[in-house]
């Protein structure tokens, strides 16, 4: 995992006044899309999270990969990124050695700190190489937003949100929003019959039935890719069940 964050963000925010809301929501969403096309240029898939911090899955990336990403935004952008690299055999493990290595050299709010690239154990590439991404998915969604109001409705998503985080952090599995009535999870370790389990925790306590497709390869646009195909099986009624898990030959 790399997290990506931007240098001294808050300050920056209101100086030499507070800038506009507006005009740093727009800096927000540019960032994120271009952070998600640069990266996706090579095989990884970042999560926009809290817009000022950010995740990514960067199994293969090198350090150089990185660098050209980080000198990227600093030619278009009033602001520059640091980033921190880490890997692990969980998702959680290998975006808190990301995290601790980028404390190391400073606050997030600290102007003597720009443009870090710090990493915290080795760069997963090769052979070693696994990503599984789980594509989560609420069924049935339209009839809430059909019938109800849409902030009802986004409601809803945000308490299975809520739910999944938690449950998914107790296997060392983050889980990020990703429109719609969608999540997507790096659920390196997660079975599915943990999924299983999960779904009827959501279910009786919000009601709410999900269905989950699973991918595994070595990048994660290729775990993303077969996650979203297995998903669509699901949808298209070729597989009866609510979990399926495609793994690619490659890896
Ligand atoms: N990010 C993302 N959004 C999607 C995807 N598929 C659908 N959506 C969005 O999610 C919303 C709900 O779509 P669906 O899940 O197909 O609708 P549903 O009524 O829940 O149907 P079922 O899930 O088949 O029960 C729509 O607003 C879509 O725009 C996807 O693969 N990725
Ligand atoms: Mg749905």
């Amino acid at each position: 995992m790399t997290v990506v964050q931007i240098d001294n963000y808050g300050p920056w925010t209101v100086t030499p006044e507070p800038k506009r809301e507006a005009d740093l929501q727009v800096l927000q969403a540019e960032l994120y899309a271009d952070i998600e096309r640069l990266f996706a240029s090579k095989g990884a898939l970042a999560f926009f999270c809290r817009f000022d911090n950010m995740f990514v899955i960067s199994n293969g990336l090198t350090e150089k990969d990185h660098q050209e990403i980080q000198q990227s935004i600093r030619y278009r952008y009033p602001i520059t990124i640091s980033m921190g690299i880490g890997s692990g055999s969980t998702a959680y493990e290998a975006q808190k050695i990301a995290t601790e290595a980028l404390q190391k050299f400073g606050s997030s709010k600290s102007s003597a700190r720009k443009e870090v690239l710090a990493i915290g154990n080795e760069l997963v590439n090769g052979a070693n190489s696994l990503v599984q991404i789980a594509h989560i998915d609420i069924n049935g969604t339209t009839i809430y937003t059909d019938t109800k109001p849409i902030y009802d409705s986004y409601i809803i998503v945000n308490k299975v949100h809520q739910i999944l985080m938690q449950e998914l952090l107790k296997r060392g599995a983050l889980v990020f929003y990703a429109g719609g009535d969608n999540f997507i999870s790096p659920s390196n370790g997660v079975s599915e019959s943990d999924f299983k389990k999960i779904f009827d925790s959501v279910e009786s306590t919000t009601n709410v039935k999900l269905k989950v497709g699973i991918g595994q390869g070595k990048l994660a646009e290729e775990a993303a890719h077969l996650a979203a195909k297995s998903l669509d099986l699901i949808r298209s009624g070729k597989i009866k069940n609510q979990i399926h898990c495609w793994v690619s030959k490659s890896g």
